[in-house]
């Protein structure tokens, strides 16, 4: 059950943050580095085996132990029961898509990624509403500039603005390019701008700024094991880099509100 500030907060941000919404999450870790051992030669106990180049995919096979199915707790379940409808979301197959960064073997400056960053497309429905959540779960300590996802609270609001609502969904690549006209802190937020010495992480993610109304600034999914970030599926988003000494273990899964069944015959 969510209360009234937590459903308040994320139709505004966008984000929800649950403490502590997954137990044991020590024995996912360790089923992860078991999987890590024997399929990749990657050892806990030994950063040489880490691989230099950072993140990490391909590990679906991980997902197949069962362990990471714990990941669907009843506090997760309770929150999205409260967003999508209770028996209106679809269960997943699997809870967990991983997200794996390890440490930047070379030591990099933490910075603000330019680039990638998108919204996951989730096509419109006939009914009007929250059409999916995204997921973030915390396996291990993620702390700042430690690899965790970067969000961009508020945006889900301006997509709901800049998405052509007589298309199928919110295309990332033609709301980049109309979001980003409109709003030059928008553009320079994915593309960088003519001042070499700009502070990104002062500007996106302590200054932030008012677009059409409405407040956005880039914040860090960063915490303690077993807590969990839920975003709005409009959200847009960026993978970050790890400076830190450690792997960030993450999980994903985007959870689908069901389509409304057509009435029957009367
Ligand atoms: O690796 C990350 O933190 C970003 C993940 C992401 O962009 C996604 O799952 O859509």
């Amino acid at each position: 059950m969510l209360s009234a500030s937590q459903y308040d907060e994320f139709e505004r941000t966008g984000l929800l943050r649950l403490p502590g919404a997954i137990p044991d999450v020590a024995a996912m870790c360790d089923r992860i580095w078991d999987h890590l051992l024997e399929e990749r030669g990657i050892s806990r106990a030994d950063p040489a085996t880490w691989p230099a180049d950072g993140r990490m995919s391909g590990l679906r096979g991980v997902g197949r132990h069962g362990e990471l199915d714990r990941i669907g707790s009843s506090i997760l379940r309770a929150a999205l029961d409260g967003l999508l409808g209770k028996g209106r979301w679809l269960e997943p197959r699997t809870w967990a898509r991983l997200l794996l960064t390890f440490p930047n073997r070379e030591s990099v400056e933490w910075d603000v990624p330019l680039g990638a960053w998108h919204n996951d497309f989730i096509p419109f429905q006939a009914e009007a509403g929250l059409r999916a959540v995204q997921l973030f779960a915390l396996l291990n300590e993620v702390r700042p500039q430690g690899g965790g996802t970067l969000g961009l609270r508020g945006s889900h609001r301006l997509v709901a603005k800049y998405a052509d609502p007589a298309g199928d969904g919110p295309h990332p690549r033609e709301l980049r390019r109309d979001m980003g006209s409109a709003h030059p802190w928008l553009r320079e937020l994915w593309r960088g701008g003519s001042d070499s010495v700009c502070d990104r992480t002062q500007r996106f993610m302590v200054e932030g700024a008012v677009l059409d109304g409405i407040p956005v600034r880039v914040v860090e999914l960063s915490g303690s094991p077993g807590d969990v970030f839920l975003m709005h599926c409009d959200t847009f988003h960026v993978a970050a880099p790890n400076c830190l000494d450690q792997p960030r273990i993450m999980a994903t899964n985007v959870i689908s509100r069901e389509r409304a069944r057509n009435p029957g015959p009367i």
